[in-house]
């Protein structure tokens, strides 16, 4: 089970997504794709590093490697353009059989400029940051500058035109334009330039009755940013200022080549509407994606980069990215444990990938055992969805996967399947006894094939059933479960499992991912 059995094909279709009834399917080579996903660290894609990146590739099971190009090394002289790291990234993701997201660190990479080329860096003029409202400098380049958003448009151009000719075999199948943007220690600039801008009337693009809708705000609104939005006007005013440049950016790239583009965000709290002091201001927070949707149309989806904890806030996030006008991709996640569970809940909101951060040693690879110890969480999952990725992909845009996440408090949880609930129960069974979870990290996945007939995968869980509907209390058992892997749309069966393995509370998950075909009938 778990072998890799992902080729790359090409019958010639771009990688394109697909909207459906608000459900998003992401197809590559014209065929269902779900990313299993890691990105490199922000330092690790030089040609010296790249060894050490694919080792994580491999022991992770990855079909997708999120790597950053970097405009300080691709344009180190003004309009003269070195693709050969490029190159590099290319072949070698070809010769490992795996796709590329290239993450553009342009203009802004975590709300700074400091991926600019040396000759931005050194003309503070032409290419400014922003102020903050003491008059303080702020490491974060401004979106009014018209010089920074045509150099950053000639060279994503340049980068898309380059791709077009050098990838026909859509080796990079998404492009990520710039780097979590927005601005850490400001909510907005407030340069004499952008106060001007900010003291005129919000632009007629933004006083849509379906935007202003969506931003809970009278919809015959008008007049100054602070007369439309109130408390919120600083912030809203820096997500239009830097979603408009982005979005032209964004622009110039696909009119070269039209791959699918997203921008990533560093999120804030999504239970306690804070305000933009707390967190970046002007990224694609959930309070202002509808801002982003109306100033930058070119960008397909914006992402969410999963930092926070605690598995309320964490499945609130997903919630509010999976919209009908937004596929769900979570691009960046911490590399740990805790986290793998998240990715059941994202194929449950039929996302088309996820992509935890910092894969590779970063350098150091001194320790090859620790590292595989830190990947594993993933990779083990990543391995059992290799060989059912396509169908994966295809359940998650039908809207047929469930799944239970634990949280922290450890409580049992249902999943409605129509003719039977499944009862889920998080804690493992080593040592013979179930106990419950010490880390929270159980979780569950349900595939329903016909009425009586499902497809579960977990980890740190039980699961038993109870009839529904006219059958509600009748007795039941099980027909059959089956352990074994899916794979190309079959369940391969390893072994039946009977007797301790089903009877004492229901068929039972350790901390390795395993997939059961499991047959039901009532009595
Ligand atoms: C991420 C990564 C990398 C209160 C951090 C996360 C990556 C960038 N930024 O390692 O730099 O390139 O996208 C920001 C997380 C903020 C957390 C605030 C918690």
């Amino acid at each position: 089970a778990g072998s890799k059995t992902f080729a790359q094909t090409n019958d010639g279709s771009l990688p394109k997504l697909v909207e459906k009834n608000g459900r998003h399917e992401f197809l590559v080579d014209g065929k269902p794709f779900l990313m299993l996903g890691g990105q490199a660290h922000n330092s690790s894609a030089w040609p010296a590093l790249m060894p050490g990146v694919w080792k994580s590739v491999e022991a992770m099971h990855l079909n997708t490697l999120e790597v950053p190009i970097y405009w300080e090394q691709i344009e180190s002289q003004p309009g003269k353009f070195d693709f050969s790291v490029v190159d590099t990234l290319l072949t070698q993701a070809r010769q490992h059989n795996v796709h590329l997201v290239l993450l553009w660190f342009g203009t802004w990479k975590n709300g700074s400029n400091h991926y600019m080329p040396e000759w931005m860096k050194r003309d503070a003029e032409k290419y400014p940051n922003i102020t903050g409202k003491t008059g303080k400098p702020i490491d974060s380049p401004s979106p009014h500058s018209k010089a920074t958003l045509d150099a950053d448009i000639k060279a994503f151009a340049a980068v898309m035109r380059y791709l077009k000719q050098a990838d026909v075999q859509h080796t990079v199948i998404m492009m990520q334009v710039e780097n979590e943007p927005g601005s850490w220690d400001t909510v907005r600039d407030y340069s004499a330039k952008a106060q001007k801008l900010f003291e005129a009337d919000v632009p007629a693009d933004l006083l849509k009755p379906a935007i202003l809708k969506a931003l809970n705000v009278p919809v015959n609104s008008k007049g100054s940013w602070q007369q439309v939005f109130g408390d919120r006007a600083d912030e809203y005013f820096q997500a239009w200022s830097i979603a408009r440049f982005i979005g032209q950016v964004a622009a110039a790239g696909k009119a070269e080549y039209p791959l699918p583009l997203y921008v990533n965000v560093a999120l804030r709290d999504p239970l306690t509407n804070p305000f933009a002091t707390s967190y970046e201001s002007g990224g694609a927070t959930d309070n202002v994606i509808p801002i982003w949707k109306a100033a930058a149309p070119s960008i397909d989806l914006l992402a969410p980069d999963i930092y926070l904890t605690g598995s309320e806030r964490v499945l609130k996030v997903i919630e509010l990215y999976d919209r009908p006008d937004n596929a769900l991709f979570v691009p960046e996640a911490g590399l740990i444990a805790d986290n793998a569970k998240y990715f059941y809940d994202v194929l449950a909101h039929g996302g088309i990938g996820f992509s935890p951060f910092g894969i590779d040693n970063n350098g150091d690879s001194s320790n090859n055992e620790q590292l595989a110890e830190h990947l594993a969480p993933f990779a083990q999952e990543y391995a059992m969805a290799t060989p059912m990725m396509r169908e994966l992909a295809q359940w998650a845009f039908e809207n047929k996967i469930k799944a239970a996440v634990e949280h922290e408090d450890g409580v049992e949880q249902t999943i409605k399947l129509g003719a039977w609930d499944a009862i889920i129960k998080f804690g493992s069974s080593r040592g013979g006894e179930f106990k419950p979870n010490k880390e929270h990290n159980g979780k569950a996945m349900i595939i329903s094939l016909d009425e009586n007939k499902l497809i579960m995968t977990g980890t740190n869980c039980r699961i038993t059933f109870h009839p529904t509907g006219s059958n509600t209390g009748k007795a039941w058992q099980y027909l059959k479960v089956e352990e074994g892997w899916y794979d190309h749309g079959t369940f391969k069966a390893l072994r039946i499992l009977n007797g301790d393995e089903t009877d004492w509370g229901g068929p039972a998950i350790g901390d390795k991912p395993r997939v059961l075909q499991i047959e039901l009938v009532v009595r």
